[in-house]
C-alpha cells in the first residue's frame, strides 16, 4: 500500500517517477504527488487528489525540472484522500514520501505544534518532514538529520526524502515496509517493489528490516538497524517483471484469470514430477510432516480463503489437524503453540503486515516458519525457514485470481506431500491425486471456454442489490471468495455462506429478487447441498448453479442458470470452479462500469494494520 520511487538520473527526473508510478498505482490511488530538486536546488512539487491521471494533467500544464527527485501514490490511512494530504510533504527545506503509520505520530505532532511548526494535512507523514527540517536548522547535515529522527518514530515505514541544495541525496528507510534499491549506468532508483524499477535498474538491493540508506548517482551506502554502516547484496533485476502489461485485455484482472492455465502450469511443474508420478517437494523439507501434531495456518482476505480449503485437504488426504485464523484477529489472540509444529503463512505479496506480524509470533513460539508467497524477494519469504513460491507471475488487479488459484495448487500439492510423508493415501490413490494435479492447468482452460455464457449469467447478476453464495465442503471458502470478488470489484453486496448454515438464519433473505450463487461439484456432499439448491428453490430464490455434468443432471432444474464446469477429480475441483466465480464477479463488474483494476478503497499489498 502506497508506492514509493526515487530517482536520481541525469534526465529529467519527472517522467521517470510518473513512469514508475503507473506500475505501483495498485498499491494506492487515492492521490499521487513528486517532488524534485529544480532550479537552485529547491524543492519543487506537484501533487493532485485522485488518480494518478490527475497528476499527469498537473505535470502537463506545469512541467518540472531537476534530474533528482521522489514520487508516491497514496492509499490513505490518516487523513482524507485530498490534495492537502498527498504525498510529498515538505517542510523548509525537506522533502518526505512514506509508506505506512507512524504510530507516535500524536506525541510528535504536538511537541513540534508547541515549538511553533505549522502542520498542514492530516497526515502521520508530515510530521517526519518537519522533524527533519528542525534537525537541520540545528545545524546537523542530512545523514545526521535522518539518524536522529529515525530514532524518534515508531510504526511501520518505508521513507524516501530529499534535501534542498542536495541534487545528488536521496535518504531512504524501512521498517516493515519494503524498499528496493535500483541500480543503473545512468542513475540510482528507489522504489516499494521491484515492478517499479524494472525498466531502469540492471540490479536490485532489497534492504532488509530496520535498514536506512543515502542513495547518490555513484552508488548506495546503507546502515543497519544498530546504525552501523552494512552491505546488502545486490541481484539482477528479474526479466519476468517485464510481464506487467494489460497486452490485449481491458483489464488486467482478465488477463490474469486467462493466464491461469499458464501460471498454474508452472506452478505445479514446481512441485509435481510426473514421470516418478510423485509431489517432489524440497521446499517443504525440513517440515517434519510425521512429527507434527497439528500446523497452524494465517492469511489474510483471498489467502485466507486459500488457507480454508487447503485445510479440508490437509485434514483429508494427510489427516492431520490445521488450525487457520484471519492474520488480523491471530496475532492479537495470544494462542498457545506446542513448539516444534509448521505454522503456514499464506500472502501474493509477501508484505501483509499482519500476516508478517504472525508469523513473527509464531517464530518466537517455536514453529517451523513456512510460507505460500508470489513474491520470492519479500518480508515473509526471507522471514520463513521454509518458502513453497506460487509461480503466479506479477499480479497488478487489486483482486486476486491468478494468485489465489497458484496458492491452491501449492497447497493441494502441499497436501499431497504430507500425506506422502504420513503415509496416509495408498501407492494408488497417490498416483491418481498426482495425475489430478499435473492435469490441473488443462482442466482451468476448459472452465475458461465457458466465459461467453457466464458473462451473459453476469449481466443478470450485475443489476442486484445483494447476493447470497453457498458452497458446503471445499466449495464453502469458494463462496466466501465469490462473494469476496462481487463485493471488491463491482461494489454489489454479497455473502458467502456454508450452505447448511441457511437455514440458521440467511435463508430470510430469499426472495425473488435474490440471486444465490451455489458452487456444487459432483463431489460427496453433492446430495446435501442439492438438498439446500431445494430449501432456497421452494422460496423463489434465484439459483445460478456452478457444477459439473452430473451436478447438472440432477440438480439442473432447480436452478435459475447452470453453468457446466468440466468433470475433475474431486481433490482439484475447487481450483477449476474458481474460474466462473471470478469471471461472474469480473463481467458483473465490468457490466456496473466499476473501475475493475483499481476498485474504490482498496489497494493491493496491504502493508498496514
Ligand atoms: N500514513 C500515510 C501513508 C499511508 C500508507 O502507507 N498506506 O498504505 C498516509 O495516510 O498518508
Amino acid at each position: 500500500m502506497c508506492g514509493i520511487v526515487g530517482v536520481l538520473g541525469r534526465e529529467p527526473a519527472a517522467p521517470l517517477l510518473l513512469d514508475a508510478l503507473k506500475r505501483l498505482e495498485y498499491r494506492g490511488y487515492d492521490s499521487a504527488g513528486i517532488a524534485t530538486l529544480g532550479a537552485g536546488g529547491h524543492v519543487e512539487r506537484r501533487r493532485a487528489a485522485g488518480k494518478l491521471r490527475n497528476l499527469e494533467k498537473v505535470l502537463d500544464g506545469d512541467p518540472m525540472i531537476g534530474t533528482a527527485g521522489i514520487g508516491h501514490t497514496r492509499w490513505a490511512t490518516h487523513g482524507a484522500p485530498t490534495e492537502a494530504n498527498a504525498h510529498p510533504h515538505v517542510a523548509g527545506r525537506v522533502a518526505v514520501v512514506h509508506n505506512g503509520i507512524i504510530e507516535n505520530y500524536r506525541a510528535l505532532r504536538d511537541e513540534l505544534v508547541a515549538s511553533g511548526a505549522r502542520i498542514e494535512s492530516d497526515t502521520d507523514t508530515e510530521i517526519i518532514a518537519h522533524l527533519l527540517n528542525g534537525a537541520l536548522d540545528r545545524g546537523l547535515a542530512p545523514e545526521a538529520a535522518v539518524r536522529t529522527v529515525l530514532g524518534k518514530l515508531q510504526g511501520a515505514y518505508a521513507l524516501a526524502i530529499v534535501f534542498e541544495g542536495e541534487d545528488d541525496l536521496i535518504a531512504a528507510a524501512r521498517v516493515g515496509s519494503p524498499l528496493a534499491i535500483g541500480l543503473a549506468e545512468d542513475g540510482t532508483y528507489l522504489g516499494s517493489d521491484a515492478i517499479a524499477l524494472a525498466p531502469f535498474a540492471d540490479r536490485l538491493i532489497y534492504l532488509e528490516e530496520g535498514d536506512w540508506a543515502l542513495l547518490s548517482r555513484g552508488g548506495v551506502r546503507i546502515f543497519d538497524e544498530t546504525g552501523a554502516e552494512t552491505r546488502r547484496e545486490d541481484t539482477p533485476t528479474p526479466a519476468s517483471i517485464s510481464l506487467a502489461e494489460k497486452g490485449n485485455y481491458r483489464h488486467f484482472m482478465a488477463k490474469e484469470i486467462h493466464e491461469q492455465p499458464a501460471v498454474l502450469g508452472h506452478t505445479f511443474g514446481n512441485y509435481v514430477d510426473l514421470s516418478e508420478e510423485t509431489v517432489r517437494f524440497d521446499e517443504a523439507a525440513s517440515i517434519d510432516f510425521r512429527g507434527a501434531q497439528r500446523i497452524a495456518m494465517s492469511a489474510c482476505g483471498t489467502a485466507y480463503y486459500a488457507g480454508l480449503i487447503g485445510r479440508y485437504w490437509l485434514e483429508k488426504l494427510a489427516r492431520i489437524p490445521v488450525d487457520i485464523d484471519i492474520a488480523s484477529e491471530f496475532r492479537y489472540r495470544e494462542t498457545p503453540l506446542a513448539p516444534g509444529n509448521p505454522a503456514l503463512f499464506i500472502s501474493q505479496s509477501g508484505e501483509t503486515a499482519d500476516t508478517l506480524a504472525s508469523l513473527r509470533y509464531c517464530k518466537a513460539g517455536g514453529q517451523t516458519i513456512a510460507s505460500i508467497v508470489n513474491v520470492p524477494t519479500s518480508s515473509i519469504a526471507r522471514e520463513s525457514d521454509v518458502v513453497m513460491p506460487t509461480l503466479a507471475g506479477p499480479e497488478i488487479g487489486v483482486a486476486s485470481t491468478k494468485a489465489f488459484t497458484c496458492q491452491l495448487a501449492v497447497l493441494a500439492s502441499l497436501a499431497v506431500h504430507a500425506a506422502q510423508a504420513r503415509g496416509t493415501l495408498g501407492p494408488d490413490a497417490l498416483k491418481a491425486a498426482v495425475r489430478a494435479l499435473a492435469e490441473t492447468p488443462g482442466y482451468v482452460a476448459d472452465a475458461l471456454r465457458q466465459e461467453a455464457e457466464i458473462e451473459r449469467i453476469a449481466r443478470d447478476l450485475s443489476h442486484a442489490k445483494n447476493a447470497l453464495y453457498l458452497g458446503r465442503g471445499t466449495s464453502f471458502p469458494l463462496a466466501l471468495e465469490g462473494a469476496l470478488k462481487l463485493k471488491e470489484i463491482s461494489y454489489i453486496h454479497a455473502e458467502g455462506y456454508a450452505a447448511g448454515e441457511l437455514k440458521h438464519g440467511p435463508i430470510a433473505l430469499i426472495d425473488e429478487e435474490m440471486p444465490v450463487v451455489v458452487v456444487a461439484p459432483h463431489d460427496a456432499v453433492f446430495e446435501k447441498v442439492a438438498s439446500n439448491i431445494q430449501e432456497v428453490a421452494a422460496r423463489g430464490g434465484r439459483i445460478i448453479l456452478i457444477t459439473d455434468e452430473r451436478g447438472a443432471n440432477e440438480a439442473g432444474s432447480d436452478a435459475h442458470e447452470t453453468i457446466v464446469m468440466p468433470t475433475v477429480p474431486e481433490l482439484v475441483a475447487p481450483i477449476v470452479h474458481a474460474v466462473p466465480v471470478q469471471l461472474l464477479a469480473y463481467h458483473a463488474a465490468v457490466f456496473n462500469g466499476t473501475d475493475v483494476d483499481q476498485p474504490r478503497n482498496l489497494a493491493k499489498s496491504v502493508t498496514v494494520e
